[in-house]
């Protein structure tokens, strides 16, 4: 997911190419706002936390664009390129290494497991906006 932040400051184009670059294949894409109980449910985890109601409200502040993503290794391989969480101990050419300052605004959301994957992807699309296709250049990609 492209956070609000990421919406706002115009990165969304810059975001999309670095998974289309990596040659993972986008199988689903959107912008919506999302709605604050579907916020909480996809936070659900840290409910409770001292930052969950900000993480909700910020979350919910305005379009974020949501993405499913497939391709070997895909969910290790975003969380690789979102970067750390806080984006001042994120390293150099991740995500947030490169585009972000505080933990609050760290611009995108990537699934941590395939559970959580699963998970999320059912919280936010409906089976039928999720596209099955080939990618021309996955010769040139997979071995
Ligand atoms: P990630 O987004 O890297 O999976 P997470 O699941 O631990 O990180 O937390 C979800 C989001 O909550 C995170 O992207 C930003 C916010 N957050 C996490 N820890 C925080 C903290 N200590 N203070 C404020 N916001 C925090
Ligand atoms: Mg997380």
């Amino acid at each position: 997911m492209i956070k609000p932040d990421g919406v706002q400051r115009g990165l969304v184009g810059k975001l999309v190419q670095r998974i289309e670059e990596k040659g993972l294949k986008i199988i689903a894409l959107k912008m919506s706002l999302m709605p604050t109980e579907r916020a909480k449910k996809h936070y659900a985890e840290h409910a409770g936390k001292k930052f969950y109601n900000d993480l909700v409200e910020f979350i919910t502040c305005g379009p974020s664009v949501l993405l499913v993503v497939e391709g070997k290794g895909a969910i290790a391989d975003i969380r690789k390129m979102n970067g750390a969480t806080n984006p001042s101990e994120a390293v150099p050419g991740t995500i947030r290494g490169d585009f972000g300052i505080e933990t609050g605004r760290n611009v995108v959301h990537g699934s941590d497991s395939l559970e959580s994957a699963v998970r999320e992807i059912a919280l936010h699309f409906q089976p039928s906006e999720i596209l099955d296709y080939k990618r021309i250049d996955e010769p040139w990609i997979y071995e």
